[in-house]
């Protein structure tokens, strides 16, 4: 409801501006801004002391995996100086008195809660306050709430068969003693091997006088190499504080390192080697897997740095089964959180210490003496025990949030709305619950990142949201429901492009039963998403709604539109600051076409690349053959590169033709054809023409099958081979039983709202067009230019039409599709969302394009069945 001036009721006076759940890093500086900001603030914390997951993870060997002078608060200078590590990675203890240290620093006890469990929260409309209780009885009225509750706070069950039953000691990392625990001489049974389970293995075995580690799914751990602070950052950082702390921000994933410039595709076998091995000698999560840039985009990357891991596994482990069963082969390295340790893999060479493989011998049940598990042939083993520790993970990310009763507007409560999976608008906020923010929510980059700088940027986003609502005179704040689907189809296509949901993780929700797999963070960088986040409030804060005193005020839209990997190299392109090719000769810009295409990824190997001439309407032509590798003969698709009619060839269109030819199991015969302006129009038509004619007659030569052609193009090319295609169907031959038709140029003659819409920034511009158009000369209004205009377009073969949301020529694609359509003409017609005139084609470089060519290879599939 927003602010009515008629409306005589008494506000409800708020407790306090704002309420914050939990006394964790991000509740804790939450807190100290917004006395800053001079609002009224309690925290409320179920524990009984500050430290939120350092105060609850106290097992042997909890650490942080982000080295600690990364991972501290940057906001205050005084407080860096103030404070030393003793240690690369802190111990579990170290980073706990570093948060009682700010809890006190900033005197900010007397504003928490201890002790208080936050149960449920409601939201008025009328009063546009929530209403907070908690386990101690108390009600707290708050403008605003802010759940701090960290994204790894929830234990999740063990969900083992009778768990109950085991009479020996149980501890969960999670909830560990606060005196310690001390295992010598003990039988302990560790159950999860991820982090928690990794850390503590190696520290519990120097305890226990027989260990046996339940594993159902092996992680990748490298060494953490632990040790004092590392000299060269301690360096950079005395040396110029403020630049170290803005290029965190700035970066990836919030830890200040240069990224990795090149593919592994880029680097030679010996090079990849030295890469690799340079990586492991520096260890922890930035080592390794951090030397090529498209390890987690690239199955064939993805695989050689994971072999790399699996040998150094190896090289550990003296016990060759043990070893094979310590090696993690299910998923794609780094699509599930990498572990950090310390002597981890050398434990198992200990001869008190076992590795059970729960995929050959599963747990059958808890007995009252230990662990049950069977073999294949259904034997049972018993594995006696006097402690069993559970370090079977969290209900990550969404867990801390649903837990608490969350209504929101109209009753709907949080766990209701998000059944199917979290929906928020930039992980800060979700529509439904106005003035409701989340701490590192899922949607925002989390945990994929430093969490000490993504809290930090949070927790200021929110600050200066609320001090702005003060300023503007609202005190409502609601993301809108067109700009919260927009960021859940961002996030997920972020993902999308990654190995990380081929993994079963808990990112995925998927080490929850009955969760639903989604994945949660965010995946588009913490420099992608501080920009955003940015350009939100840059744009009067699009996307969201407020309300209050002065009026309402909405700023619909999406913020991201663009999909994540053509955003990404639009940006690498504006930062190169490239000449525009219409300021180019066509000389010069065939020679800047020719230096880009080397630097691209080659496309997939196809079972022969031949180049050969034929001949075209006035002399002969080049083109290049692409054979599949299976038993001919195959089918044929007659292929136009694009460029314009003045750029491009063979060469240019190389990796897209391998890609068609790899997917469609066809021929591919990328015809090159003569450009202008040397050969003005209607030359390339003609060459199109002859070319297509003489594929036709010598279909068995090529290895065709005799009657399967289809007719292919890309912008000009496309443009070509329709031309091509009517004039066939004009002359009655050759027979073309399907067009592929991608992003085509049909109809210069006039201007479609899609050419001024886009016609700046997406490589294709207004202006390169009309430059393209110039200097092919053509008489627009002629069929053979534009054939759109064509006066018939009945009996032309079965198309399929793609073209991008954000491309000049979108319009003119969608109306040769929609014309066709009409003529009786079999057409498939797909708008590429997010997409731009040079994406579709760019194999390998923007991988949210490989769906789009698989689905057009699917066409020409079709079109060759008939
Ligand atoms: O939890 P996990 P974690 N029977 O979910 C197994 C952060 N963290 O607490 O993979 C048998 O990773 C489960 O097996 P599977 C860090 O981000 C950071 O270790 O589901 N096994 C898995 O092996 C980390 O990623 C640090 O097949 C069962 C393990 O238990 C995140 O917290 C330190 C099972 C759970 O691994 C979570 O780590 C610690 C069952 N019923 C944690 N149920 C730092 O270094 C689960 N498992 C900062």
């Amino acid at each position: 409801m927003g602010y009515d001036a008629n409306d005589t009721r008494p506000e409800a006076e708020p407790d306090v501006d704002v309420v914050v759940v939990g006394a964790g890093m991000a509740g804790l500086y939450m807190l100290h801004l917004l006395r800053q900001r001079d609002m009224s603030a309690v925290v409320l914390e179920a524990a009984d002391d500050v430290g939120g997951t350092w105060y609850w993870n106290r097992y042997p060997g909890a650490r942080c995996d982000v080295q600690s002078i990364d991972y501290q608060y940057s906001f205050d200078a005084e407080l860096e100086a103030d404070w030393e590590w003793s240690e690369k990675y802190a111990t579990q203890p170290e980073i706990l008195r570093y948060l009682q240290h700010v809890a006190d620093r900033y005197d900010l006890r007397p504003d928490i809660r201890f002790e208080t469990r936050v149960e449920s929260a409601v939201w008025s409309d009328d009063t546009s306050t929530w209403t907070i209780a908690t386990d101690t009885g108390d009600r707290v009225i708050a403008r605003h709430y802010v759940m701090a509750t960290g994204c790894l706070s929830v234990p999740k069950a063990a969900e083992i068969e009778g768990a109950d039953r085991f009479g020996g000691d149980v501890y969960f990392t999670s909830r560990w003693p606060h005196d310690g625990v001390d295992f010598t001489g003990q039988r302990v049974a560790v159950i999860g091997t991820g982090s928690s389970g990794i850390q503590s293995i190696p520290l519990i075995a120097k305890e226990a006088s027989q260990l046996t580690v339940f594993q159902r799914t092996p992680n990748f751990s490298v060494p953490a190499y632990n040790g004092p602070s590392d000299a060269e950052r301690a360096a950079a950082l005395a040396a110029d504080r403020d630049t170290y702390r803005d290029a965190a921000r700035w970066s990836r994933v919030g830890v200040p390192i240069e990224p990795a410039e090149r593919g592994v595709w880029q680097a030679n076998e010996a090079e990849r080697q030295a890469a690799l091995d340079e990586g492991w000698a520096d260890g922890g999560l930035f080592g390794v897997t951090r030397q090529f840039n498209d390890v987690i985009i690239n199955p064939e990357s993805n695989r050689i740095v994971a072999d790399y891991v699996r040998d150094k596994i190896r090289a550990q482990v003296d016990d060759p089964a043990t070893a094979e069963s310590l090696c993690p082969t299910s998923y794609p390295i780094t699509s599930k959180r990498l572990c950090v340790d310390t002597d981890y893999y050398v434990t198992y060479n200990q001869p008190h210490v076992r590795l059970i493989d729960l995929r050959e011998t599963p747990i059958e049940t808890m007995t009252e003496a230990g662990v049950d598990v069977r073999d294949a042939e259904g034997s049972i083993e018993s594995h006696e025990v006097d402690a069993v520790v559970y370090a079977t993970g969290f209900d990550a990310m969404t867990g801390a949030l649903v837990s608490v009763d969350i209504a929101g507007r109209d009753g709907v409560t949080l766990a209701d709305k998000w059944a199917d999976g979290p929906e928020t608008y930039l992980g800060l906020t979700t529509v439904g619950f106005p003035n409701l923010f989340m701490i590192t929510g899922p949607g925002s980059p989390s945990v994929l990142s430093n969490m000490a700088v993504s809290i930090e940027q949070h927790v200021e986003w929110i600050a200066d949201c609320l001090t702005d609502l003060r300023a503007s005179g609202h005190d409502v704040i609601e993301p809108t429901v067109t700009a919260e689907a927009g960021w859940v189809q961002h996030v997920n296509d972020c993902a999308d492009i990654t190995l990380f949901p081929q993994a079963n993780s808990w990112y995925m929700g998927a080490n929850v039963p009955g969760k639903p797999r989604v994945f949660l963070p965010y995946v588009g960088g913490v420099d992608t998403y501080r920009a955003v986040c940015d350009e939100v409030v840059e744009r009067d804060y699009l996307g969201f709604r407020r309300a209050g005193p002065s009026g309402d005020v909405e700023h619909d839209g999406v913020v991201k539109r663009l999909q994540p990997d053509v955003s990404g190299l639009l940006q690498v392109m504006a930062d190169l600051e490239l000449p525009t090719i219409e300021s180019m000769t066509p000389t010069d810009a065939r020679a800047f076409m020719e230096i880009t295409a080397a630097q691209r990824p080659p496309g997939p190997d196809v079972g022969e690349v031949a180049d050969a001439t034929l001949p075209g309407a006035d002399g002969d032509l080049d083109y290049r053959l692409y054979r599949p590798g299976t038993q001919g003969p195959h089918p044929i698709v007659a292929y136009f590169h694009g460029g314009g009619w003045v750029l491009g060839s063979c060469e240019s269109d190389d990796p897209f033709c391998r890609d068609l030819c790899d997917r469609i199991g066809a021929i591919v015969v990328s015809v090159d054809y003569r450009h202008a302006p040397e050969h003005p129009y209607p030359a390339a038509a003609d060459d199109a023409s002859a070319a297509l004619q003489w594929i036709a007659d010598h279909t068995i030569e090529l290895g065709g099958v005799p009657g399967q052609l289809v007719v292919a193009g890309w912008s000009a090319g496309a443009n070509v081979a329709t031309v091509a295609a009517q004039r066939a169907r004009d002359a009655g031959g050759p027979v073309i039983v399907g067009q592929l038709l991608v992003t085509p140029v049909t109809d210069g003659s006039r201007e479609y709202p899609s050419m001024n819409e886009n016609a700046e920034g997406y490589v294709l511009t207004k202006s390169l067009m009309d430059w393209f158009w110039d200097h092919y000369d053509a008489d627009r209004s002629s069929p053979s230019a534009s054939p759109l205009l064509a006066d018939s377009l009945a009996d032309l073969p079965p198309a399929a039409v793609f073209t991008s949301e954000f491309d000049p020529l979108r319009d003119e694609g969608a109306a040769y599709a929609a014309a066709l359509a009409a003529a009786g003409v079999p057409t498939d017609y797909h708008e590429c969302r997010g997409h731009i005139h040079t994406s579709l084609t760019a194999v390998d470089v923007i991988i949210s394009g490989a769906p789009i060519r698989a689905a057009m290879a699917e066409h020409v599939q079709k079109f060759f069945a008939g």
